[in-house]
């Protein structure tokens, strides 16, 4: 929703003006009145209505004999104001105009913009089921939500999924003082084996000697995008295990700037990241940010984390989802 301000000599005549301008709506909802006198003493009356945004954008084409132009430049100053670069929406827009379905009003455009924005976000594949044994790591900065989600798919992987998979846990946190009892408190509850590893021959060694599980989950030290010598020590871990396969899982909070999470890609991509998980998907509803960064990127979100509560609060990434929350944003 969008807020509207109208103006007028007096209180009814302003929502008047909000009526005649969108007829359409019956239930046009008054959200704010105010009066004040102008430098001549004249009384204006103020009132603001929430406006559905589509009805808002074709408002704009409509009111007042602006071209074609003006509305798709208003749309992509709109989804602009939203964390889309105008890059990709220029590039988006000179496509749609070239498929020649035509863009008639800014409704159509912004239709066309969700469906391209549907094909930029990629997922992974619903399919959870285990035929090899996996290895996933997860690695990113500190506090993203790492511990938490690896307590979290670990539940899921032994108990939620239609099979019920084998699954230990590695701890590489030997850093920070109680990382290790954060996650060992969950494998305790989920009755899992879990164990902390200071240094790669270990490494190599437990990985070898859990080869009848079907999933290991590794949590990492969180490292600041700025501390190599921590980073060099978890990527070791990675570039040193042979033969296998290690999925790197980069946990990226939703709250997260733009500038940020690029930063925090470039720093962590040469260890292979597979997936994204994006973490704190409940404290924002403007993930402008994120959605930029996926739609730059080539890279797939496997799991979204909503909230505090293991092992409830981890959902499947979709398309659906992501496009959900960021499209809500126009509803404010
Ligand atoms: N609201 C919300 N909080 C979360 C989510 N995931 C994790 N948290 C909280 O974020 C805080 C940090 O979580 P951890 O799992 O310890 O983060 P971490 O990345 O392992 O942190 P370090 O190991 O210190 O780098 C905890 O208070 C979690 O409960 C989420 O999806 N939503
Ligand atoms: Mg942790």
């Amino acid at each position: 929703m969008i807020e509207e301000s109208f103006e007028a000599p007096s209180p009814k005549d302003a929502f008047i003006l909000a009526r005649k301008k969108y007829p359409h709506i019956s239930n046009l909802k008054l959200i704010k009145a105010s009066q004040r006198l102008d430098e001549n003493g004249k009384l204006i009356a103020t009132v603001m209505v929430l406006v559905p945004m589509e009805d808002y954008i074709s408002s704009l084409e409509l009111g007042n004999n602006e071209s074609k132009k003006s509305f798709v430049d208003k749309t992509i100053e709109l989804w602009n104001s939203k964390g889309i670069p105008k890059k990709w929406l220029d590039e988006k827009i000179s496509k749609i105009e070239k498929s020649g379905k035509g863009i008639k009003n800014s409704k159509i455009l912004h239709k066309a913009l969700i469906k391209e924005l549907k094909k930029s976000i990629k997922v992974v594949n619903r399919d959870e089921s285990i035929s090899n044994r996996k290895i996933m790591m997860l690695v990113g900065p500190t506090g993203v939500g790492k511990t938490t989600t690896v307590a979290k798919l670990a539940s899921r992987y032994s108990y939620m999924l239609d099979n019920r998979y084998k699954v230990a846990l590695i701890n590489l946190d030997t850093w920070r003082a109680g990382a290790y009892e954060q996650l060992d408190n969950f494998a305790k509850i989920l009755q899992l084996k879990h164990y902390k590893i200071d240094g790669i021959k270990e490494f190599n060694n437990k990985i070898d000697s859990l080869r009848d599980m079907d999933i290991i989950l590794v949590d990492t030290a969180g490292v600041s995008p700025f501390d190599t010598k921590r980073l060099i020590h978890t990527v070791e871990f990675l570039k040193t295990v042979q033969n296998i396969n290690i999925s790197g899982s980069l946990v990226i909070p939703a709250t997260a700037k733009y500038e940020d999470i690029c930063d925090i890609y470039d720093y962590f991509n040469f260890i292979n990241i597979e997936n994204i998980i994006i973490t704190k998907f409940d404290e924002t509803r403007r993930i402008g940010d994120i959605v930029a960064f996926l739609i730059e990127h080539d890279v797939s979100v496997s799991y979204l984390s909503v909230g505090q509560s293991v092992p409830e609060d981890l959902l499947l990434a979709t398309k659906k989802s992501i496009l959900k929350q960021f499209l809500g944003e126009f509803d404010e």
